[in-house]
């Protein structure tokens, strides 16, 4: 694969939009470049990460309306790789028909593609650690899959604001004691702060190379 170009220093995750992912067998075959799945709540800020990595405003789409994303969509990033941005769960807006389809899709997804390097789970900062990321956590690390947690819409915080809800998931993967987490990586889509460690993460993985180190990563996290 060739390495990842960097733009001032960041790398280069330039990327278009494929499909979205009705059947398994829409997928590229496998063996190709690795896949980044992103997860996470609907409106979480799945899309407008997407788009801030790939340093583009309107690639995945992105809006108030839960749900609006009922197949996994698949990106490619030109320097080599693929972002799939999985539905949100906990949407209550769809026919339990289209819904049970969706999930089906994904399931199968992470259950059959080895290409799958990485999760990057989202979670909104002000929101408190719920039932339902920590279970979706918990059900891609037992499929083996590396797990980054990342908080999003770090900028409706101050920074004092900031601290307690990095404290509590912190404090959730010191007693998750689980191998594949990767990190707390507190994010903004909209002022970019917190996209590099991100960024690097992702080139680490399309690389070849993984996280080696992960408590190089926990101190990306601004202090508590
Ligand atoms: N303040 C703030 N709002 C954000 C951020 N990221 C996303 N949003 C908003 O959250 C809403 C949902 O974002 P979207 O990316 O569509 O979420 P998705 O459903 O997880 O893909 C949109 O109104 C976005 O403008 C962020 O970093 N900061
Ligand atoms: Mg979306």
């Amino acid at each position: 694969m060739k390495p990842i170009e960097r733009r001032g220093g960041l790398p280069d995750l330039s990327s278009i939009f494929l499909l979205s992912v009705a059947r398994p067998s829409q997928m590229p075959p496998p063996g190709g470049p690795g896949i980044i799945g992103l997860a996470g709540r609907s409106n979480v800020g799945k899309s407008s990460l997407i788009n801030r990595l790939a340093g583009a405003h309107r690639l995945a789409r992105t809006g108030k309306r839960p749900g609006a994303t009922t197949y996994p969509n698949l990106y490619r990033i030109q320097s080599g790789g693929y972002f799939l941005d999985f539905p949100g769960y906990g949407y209550m807006n769809r026919s339990q028909g289209t819904r049970q389809i969706s999930q089906d899709v994904s399931t199968a997804l992470v259950e059959s593609r080895e290409d799958l390097m990485a999760i990057l789970l989202c979670v909104d900062i002000r929101r408190d650690l719920l039932p339902a990321d920590q279970e979706a956590a918990r059900w891609f690390l037992s499929r083996g899959l590396p797990v980054a947690l990342v908080l999003t819409k770090l900028d409706t915080l101050s920074g004092n604001g900031r601290t307690a809800p990095i404290r509590g998931w912190k404090r959730w993967i010191e007693e998750e004691n689980a191998d594949g987490i990767l990190g707390l990586f507190p994010v903004s889509a909209r002022t970019g702060e917190g996209i590099p460690a991100v960024a690097e993460l992702v080139e680490g993985f399309l690389s070849g190379s993984g996280v080696s180190d992960p408590e190089a990563i926990g101190e990306e996290c601004p202090p508590v």
